[in-house]
């Protein structure tokens, strides 16, 4: 179609790719393809719903589906994730149910949380999700405190902790990979560097040659992969997962991918990205590759992509009907779980 930018092939052979995903190959590959959908589909109605106001804030994980796909895929009911703000997906794959994650966006009384946490900081606790701390960084510093927890009880398990390229600059980046490299604790150091700190880009965020480069300063090994590429994603993710469960010393992944929307329902990237970022970012869309490469292997046909994407628009169409048939929380949990004595939440009343 002219003005659509060609999608970067996937630089392997249906044999190569099957030689690393595994026992089920094609049945991984078609899993991973119904994830990444169904999370475009949800991206794409939820940043709609938040512009009509149904929704308070989202922030989209567009462009980085397969490295969560990956990851909730790779990853065992044992591990902890600590994430950022664009792992959610993770969360499903590793089992949430969609429509509670979707009552979490609308801050209604089937949330966890009770609409206490900001949108698109889901708490799943069943499947070792840990609800995001909107600081910066500080997820790598409590993951670092789950690793030690986990060294402590001899558990067989790994703390995942997942940060963007802006949160390598903070202080809990440089404490907590110091603090699990010295204790060799089982933490993996997840880094979707998606090239942009809402309007910082990573070039001007640090001078390191990569990101993954800044983990050989704490004794680690740090590797870049290609973030946009499943099986890529794939294989990084359960190797370097088998390796921690071995014992072996943590590591940090970066994964370079392209942030395909704005960095949330804030932000106007239009006011700082250059004009020929999101052609970039559509060339290199993990969705789009894995698709492609997918069709000419045979794995994907007219049918199976209509299948998944009924299903996906179903699926995402109902937890929102669920959602909106919700009443708010009632005014009183608003401290529910805050104080020993219930208090009224509004002092006076
Ligand atoms: C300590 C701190 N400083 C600043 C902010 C404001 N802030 C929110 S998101 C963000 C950028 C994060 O970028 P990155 O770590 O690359 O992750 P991304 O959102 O791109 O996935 C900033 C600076 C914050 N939340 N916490």
């Amino acid at each position: 179609m002219a003005g659509t930018p060609a999608v970067a092939p996937l630089p392997y052979t249906r044999a190569q790719a099957f030689n690393v995903l595994g026992p089920k190959p094609e049945e991984t590959l078609r899993t991973a393809y119904r994830w990444m959908i169904r999370a475009r589909t949800l991206d794409a109605r939820m940043l709609a719903l938040q512009r009509q106001g149904r929704v308070g804030f989202y922030g989209a994980a567009t462009g980085q589906e397969a490295v969560n796909v990956a990851a909730g895929l790779a990853s065992r009911p044992e591990d902890w994730v600590l994430p950022g703000l664009r792992e959610q997906l993770v969360a499903l794959v590793r089992g949430h149910p969609l429509d509670r994650y979707v009552h979490h966006l609308f801050a209604d009384a089937q949330d966890p949380a009770l609409g206490r946490n900001m949108p698109c900081h889901p708490t799943a606790r069943e499947v070792h999700y840990v609800s995001m701390s909107s600081v910066i960084g500080t997820q790598i510093s409590h993951a670092v405190g789950v690793g030690r927890g986990m060294r402590n009880r001899r558990e067989a398990a790994v703390a995942l902790a997942f940060f963007g390229d802006g949160a390598t600059s903070s202080n809990d980046f440089h404490a907590g990979l110091n603090l699990a490299a010295v204790g060799r604790l089982p933490v993996l150091f997840v880094c979707t560097n998606n090239q942009w700190a809402i309007s910082v880009p990573v070039e001007r965020q640090t001078a390191a040659r990569t990101l993954a480069a800044k983990a050989a300063a704490y004794g680690l090994a740090g590797t870049r992969v290609d973030g946009t590429d499943l099986v890529a994603c794939w294989a990084a993710l359960s190797g370097a997962l088998e390796r921690l469960r071995r014992g072996g010393a943590p590591e940090m992944l970066e994964f370079l991918l392209y942030r395909m929307t704005a960095h949330s329902s804030s932000d106007d990237p239009t006011r700082y990205q250059p004009a020929d970022w999101a052609a970039r970012a559509l060339a290199h869309d993990p969705l789009a590759r894995l698709a492609q490469w997918m069709r000419r292997e045979g794995l994907l046909d007219d049918a199976f992509q209509t299948e998944v994407q009924s299903e996906a628009d179903e699926a995402v169409r109902a937890a929102i009907r669920a959602a909106e048939a919700t009443p708010a929380p009632p005014e009183a949990a608003l401290t529910e779980d805050v104080f020993a004595r219930p208090a009224s939440p509004i002092p006076g009343r």
